[in-house]
């Protein structure tokens, strides 16, 4: 285990409870008899004779239909948290939202409005605020709920200046001990650098203790926060509506999420069906969405789907911004603009803004709270999962003022099965990429899974901030390129024209297991991406973070050319390809149910213990299951490939043209100046080279190579295609050559980019010679197996049918023809 870090609250903490329990009142107070005036203006239930459909957390409503509430003092400057809950079971469907206000000021303290009525609603007080806790019965049968309402003291801050600062990594090894050191990276990274943040002086001094240098970006996050939030102020209250296609122009909080999705739902019944997740969040909160198409609420429909996440990461805002207006731009669009109408119509897309709402609520709260203590949750990455704390005190306390700090918690980008375990995630419950207890530990990550598993969901993007990416898979070099791989690159080169961002292979930035399509893309084989929205940080200024880069606007990299907007409609362009995926067609009787199944186990990585020795693989085991509501006569069945990509073989490709001749290398007059800095923008050399096409020749490997005499001196390579992009590098120290490696290059001009990176002191330089650029044949592809569905018609009772055995590959597709005739 490594430090824990409690940045001085264990000793300070005290916790103040005042609990309303089910049962009447309770208090449970830890030293302050005080509370009791405060109970006993409160209530264990909320009672309303009549549903009301309104958004709770506008303002107080008192007795209006559908309303009941209390008031209540603050005991303690700190944390308040009012929890609803369904008082039986009747109420398990009901939709009961909770606000509080301050009477004084009218402030919206804390609010939730899920789509049941597990309601948790968070928020910050001071001592001695007169609060107004308002239940509202928005839909459903229940007359009544419980309520309670916690007060938790905030321990005096002891706070210290957090930093972003960029290291200097010029190698793939410095990448990984950064990781492996569980310092806070961020997603920005170049070639030679990785931003992280500082969390204070220990963090500083760790850093450098581990032998890395870094140059400080900004020296006072709270103070850039500060005047981030100010300009986010100034900027909704200029603006009364953005060209966003809500209008929105600040950042949404946990309840306008759900308010707005219940709202999309309800104004739309038949075009818009709320989707509850199977398990609650660590503390309690639905995980909830929304599927849009016509007719959405018969879920068997057959339409490939498109799943569209946001804000598996806490502090990353924007994705799920970004996949709210998504949902918005579907649902406005339909009926009016031609496109949408019609792939609206010919898909499913599924809206899942906030996957680990926990966690967003302790990052989006804090910046209500404000004070220079709030900082650290505001940049809350991981969920709120208590359980591996190594003390008990470690493990109490709620998620948003816990001693146990905002680091507690796994990461819900580590903890799905997808190679699991490997490299590119922590062992440590601290750490920001605690991979957790074993896969699909978390219920955040198991709703997700079942969601896909339950589902043939074709297309997924996975929103994060920040860093301009398109990420397909795999994470991890070792896995090699999926059979899909030329597919994967051209859908992502489609959605990087779009939005402006660089399409890469996800390791190529670092590596990474236990992400979410490196589950969902190896054993469903759907087409999966996570998107790094933004070149700057991981919430910035609305106007920039979400308007500019949804829009495509300036400063975004995707201005003029349509923004993510635009890349996720390319996103269901390709849902509705019936080539990107598979299809089963034949015909059967209207109302019966077809089924698609398949269970399997699948390893994740050799799993490395928190000493560093590799174990064995964990075998995992998934169970895919979907239905299709059979329409009466023929049918059309959009599913994934009946062979998961893990066990299909290797992308490869036998020559269509003789290999490329080594092309020469030749070392201009003069040597740059040394530069340990940005390598494309400080000094350096360039030589240009040429990659040829078929049929002058089929290239599977481009080796750039320089060489020079002294390892104690440092040349760097970078491969620079002709719009730009490093799509090649070799940035090694202790060595006296670097070796650049372009896979598949495409035909076209590059430029091998030369940074002198150190030279020995006193000593002359000892400049780089090269044996040209070489050039190696395709790999041939490594063959795999073939899987099939079992897919068995069922009659309206439920009883089988007919059963067969199908396999159907990518762009595939199998008549069935009678599929419900029985045949021997
Ligand atoms: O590290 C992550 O989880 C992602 N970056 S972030 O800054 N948003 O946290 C990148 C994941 C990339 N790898 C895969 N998606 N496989
Ligand atoms: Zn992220």
């Amino acid at each position: 285990m490594g430090t824990v870090d409690t940045r001085g609250r264990k000793a300070t903490h005290t916790a103040l409870l005042v609990a309303l329990a089910a049962s009447g009142v309770t208090i449970a107070t830890l030293g302050d008899p005080a509370q009791d005036r405060a109970a006993a203006a409160g209530k264990s239930t909320l009672t309303a004779v009549a549903a009301q459909a309104r958004k709770c957390h506008e303002a107080p409503a008192d007795r209006q239909r559908g309303v009941d509430g209390f008031d209540i003092t603050a005991t303690s400057t700190g944390l308040v948290r009012a929890r609803l809950d369904p008082t039986d079971q009747r109420g398990r469907d009901s939709d009961w939202d909770v606000a509080v206000f301050d009477k004084a000021t009218g402030r919206l303290v804390a609010a939730s409005a899920g789509f049941r009525s597990h309601e948790v609603a968070d928020g910050f007080v001071n001592a001695g605020d007169t609060l107004r806790v308002q239940g509202c019965r928005f839909a459903g049968n229940a007359h009544r709920v419980n309520v309670s309402v916690t007060f938790v003291a905030q321990p005096p801050a002891a706070s210290e200046k957090a930093q972003l600062v960029a290291v200097s990594t010029p190698t793939r090894a410095d990448k990984n001990e950064l990781i492996r050191q569980d310092f806070d990276l961020t997603e920005a990274a170049t070639d030679t650098t990785v931003d992280v943040i500082l969390h204070g002086q220990a963090d500083a001094d760790r850093l450098r203790a581990a032998g890395f240098g870094f140059t400080v970006k900004i020296d006072d996050l709270a103070d850039h926060i500060a005047r981030t939030r100010e300009s986010d102020r100034r900027y909704a209250a200029q603006e009364d509506r953005s060209d966003l296609p809500s209008g929105r122009t600040a950042y949404r909080r946990l309840a306008d999420y759900d308010y707005e999705m219940k709202d999309l739902a309800r104004r739309h019944p038949t075009l818009v069906k709320p989707i509850t997740l199977a398990y609650r969040s660590i503390e309690g909160r639905d995980i909830d969405g929304i599927e849009i198409t016509p007719n959405a609420g018969n879920t068997a429909d057959g339409k490939p789907v498109f799943l569209n996440m946001g804000v598996h990461h806490a502090r990353e805002w924007p994705s799920g911004e970004s996949a709210m207006e998504w949902a918005y731009d579907l649902v406005n669009g339909y009926g009016r603009d031609q496109r949408t109408t019609r792939l609206v119509s010919a898909t499913r897309a599924i809206v899942v803004p906030i996957v680990n709402p926990d966690g967003f609520s302790v990052s989006r709260e804090a910046t209500e709270r404000g004070d220079a203590a709030a900082r650290a949750y505001e940049y809350k990455r991981k969920n709120c999962s208590p359980v591996d704390a190594p003390t008990p005190d470690l493990r109490e306390g709620l998620c948003p003022l816990t001693p146990a700090g905002p680091r507690r918690g796994t990461d819900l980008n580590r903890n799905y099965g997808g190679f699991w375990g490997g490299p590119g995630a922590s062992t440590n419950w601290n750490g920001e990429t605690y991979r957790g207890p074993a896969p699909f530990s978390e219920p955040e990550v198991g709703s997700i899974r079942e969601l896909i598993a339950g589902r043939q969901v074709t297309n997924l993007i996975t929103n994060h901030t920040y860093s301009n990416l398109v990420l397909r898979p795999p994470g991890v070099l070792a896995t090699g390129d999926p059979v899909d791989e030329p597919l994967l690159y051209r859908l992502g080169e489609e959605m990087a024209d779009k939005n402006g961002y660089n399409n890469i292979r996800s390791w190529q930035l670092y590596d990474t297991t236990g992400t979410t399509e490196d589950w969902s893309y190896w054993v469903t084989g759907g087409l999966g991406y996570t998107f790094e929205i933004g070149g700057t940080e991981f919430h910035p200024p609305f106007e920039v973070g979400v308007v500019a880069e949804y829009l495509g606007r300036a400063p975004a990299a995707g201005a003029g050319k349509g923004g993510n907007r635009e890349a996720y409609f390319a996103m269901l362009e390709s849902t509705a390809n019936a080539a990107h995926h598979a299809t089963i067609t034949g015909r059967a009787p209207a109302g019966w149910t077809l089924r698609i199944h398949k269970e399997f186990q699948t390893p994740t990585s050799p799993v490395i213990g928190s000493d560093g020795t590799v174990g064995p693989a964990l075998m995992y085991s998934d169970v895919l299951d979907s239905t299709l509501k059979t329409p009466g006569g023929q049918f059309a069945w959009h599913v994934n490939p009946s062979t998961r990509p893990y066990v299909a073989g290797r992308y490869g490709r036998y020559p269509s043209a003789p290999t490329q001749g080594a092309q020469p290398l030749s070392n201009p007059d003069g040597v740059p100046a040394e530069n340990t800095g940005s390598p494309l923008d400080g000094p350096h050399e360039e030589i240009p080279f040429t990659v040829e096409g078929p049929p002058a020749a089929d290239n599977g490997e481009a080796h750039v190579r320089i060489e020079w005499k002294n390892s104690d001196v440092d040349w760097d390579l970078y491969i620079v295609d002709a719009q730009g992009h490093v799509v090649g590098q070799s940035a090694t120290g202790g060595t006296n050559f670097e070796d650049a490696v372009l896979i598949d290059p495409p035909p076209g001009t590059y430029r091998a980019v030369v940074v002198n990176y150190a030279q020995v002191p006193d000593q002359p330089v000892d400049d780089w010679t090269s044996p040209g650029v070489t050039f190696q044949p395709p790999k041939p592809p490594l063959p795999g197996v073939a899987e099939a569905w079992t897919l068995t018609c069922e009659r309206p009772g439920g009883s089988i049918a007919a059963v067969h055995q199908v396999v159907v590959g990518r762009g595939g597709a199998v008549d069935l023809g009678d599929v419900c005739r029985h045949r021997k």
